[in-house]
């Protein structure tokens, strides 16, 4: 099938997700044909069957905002006629399924019929698509979808509880390619991060508010008072100069390495011992998935998605937000004992392997057949 993925291209889940989708999408066969407005980070080979077409918005300077989703949606529809696409995957709500209802539209002005899959990945509904300035789009351009997707049974709920929607949402979890995994790097080159006699404790995020990333440094100054251990925070975000404040504050910079962003993301998980998950709310949490899959347990809190990920006392443990001294407590718990550490590291490996591409990616192309089956239907009404 030939199909169009529509996603922000920056470093964050839905990107990564979208991103790593249309690569495995296009090993099956597929072509894919990446609408955005730049090329996502994951997105490093392009080939015959892996396209990506870039929107650009021309500044104008009477504009105070340029208009992207215009620019969008005539790019979809260009890009629709000229590749013969035949069926559109917007990842978020906010404006990707708008524009993509836009693009369909204009299509079918030339009897073309469009079917769209619409992917919810949380803050497009949780954070930002919620707020009443957006709320009636959102909830007309979900309507609007051919087929919903959500990437939790928590976030399936929550979209159900804050919108009217008359559509069925699907839950298909966020995957991992375990087959990368299985001959992993031999060594981790531990010793560039820390001591042989400490240990490493990971956090990854965009450093954003929802991701508390004070909580990750107060429950590793705790961690760091009991057990010698380096904390690896990588990522960039507006949260990441308080964050190097407060560990001078908390005089523990020495053992705390901010990385910035980073496309080796393995690399450093492969090294890692324990990964801190605090967030406010997460709809999935990715970024634990990618942490299990690499062996590594993950203390976070119970909010969202979350829960369907790390289990509880298994992979790892849940508090509730904000709880630094349960999390603290719980990551001494793993960490003190290499028995204990050695088993949560293969529980979340083990449960990780859920989550495998091979398990999901056909869901997705359950979810393409049947947009596409009800397509034909819309065509001869
Ligand atoms: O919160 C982020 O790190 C970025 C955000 C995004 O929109 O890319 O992530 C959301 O989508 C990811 C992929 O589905 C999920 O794993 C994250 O949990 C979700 N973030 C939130 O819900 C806050």
């Amino acid at each position: 099938m030939k199909i169009a993925i529509v996603c922000y291209p920056t470093f964050g889940g839905s990107g990564v997700v979208a991103t790593e989708l249309g690569i495995a999408l296009a090993n099956r066969g597929h072509e894919i044909h990446f609408v955005t407005y730049r090329q996502p980070v994951r997105l490093e080979l392009l080939n015959n069957r892996i396209h990506f077409h870039e929107v650009h918005v021309p500044e104008y300077p009477l504009f105070h905002y340029q208009p992207y989703e215009l620019a969008l949606s005539s790019k979809l529809v260009d890009t629709v006629k000229l590749y013969g696409i035949e069926l559109l995957h917007v990842h978020y709500a906010i404006p990707h399924a708008y524009a993509g209802y836009m693009a369909k539209k204009m299509l079918e002005e030339e009897n073309i019929h469009l079917p769209m899959v619409t992917t919810l990945h949380g803050t497009d509904i949780t954070l930002v698509g919620k707020h009443p300035f957006y709320k009636s789009a959102v909830t007309f351009s979900i309507n609007q979808s051919d087929v919903v997707t959500s990437v939790s049974e928590n976030l399936k709920q929550q979209t159900l509880g804050l919108f009217d929607i008359k559509k069925d949402i699907e839950v298909i979890p966020n995957f991992i390619d375990k087959e990368k995994y299985s001959d992993s790097f031999i060594d981790c080159q531990r010793s560039l991060m820390a001591n042989d006699n400490e240990k490493i404790i990971t956090h990854i995020s965009n450093f954003r508010k929802v991701k508390r990333i004070p909580d990750v440094i107060h429950i590793f100054n705790k961690i760091q008072k009991k057990i010698p251990s380096k904390l690896v925070m990588v990522g960039e975000g507006p949260e990441k100069e308080n964050a190097e404040f407060l560990c001078e504050q908390l005089g523990i910079s020495e053992n705390v390495i901010f990385l910035g962003n980073s496309n080796e993301i393995d690399r450093i998980l492969c090294f890692s011992d324990l990964f801190l998950l605090p967030s406010e709310t997460e709809s999935f949490g990715l970024a634990a998935l990618e942490a299990m899959i690499n062996r590594v347990p993950v203390i976070s809190s119970n909010t969202g998605g979350i829960p369907e990920v790390n289990q509880h006392g298994v992979t790892g443990f849940l508090s509730d937000v904000g709880d630094v001294d349960e999390m603290a407590k719980n990551a001494l718990l793993i960490l003190s004992d290499a028995k204990v550490l050695e088993e949560f590291k293969e529980n979340a490996v083990n449960s990780a392997k859920r989550f495998d591409i091979l398990n999901i990616l056909p869901l997705y192309e359950e979810v393409y057949e049947k947009a596409y089956e009800g397509r034909l239907k819309n065509s001869y009404n």
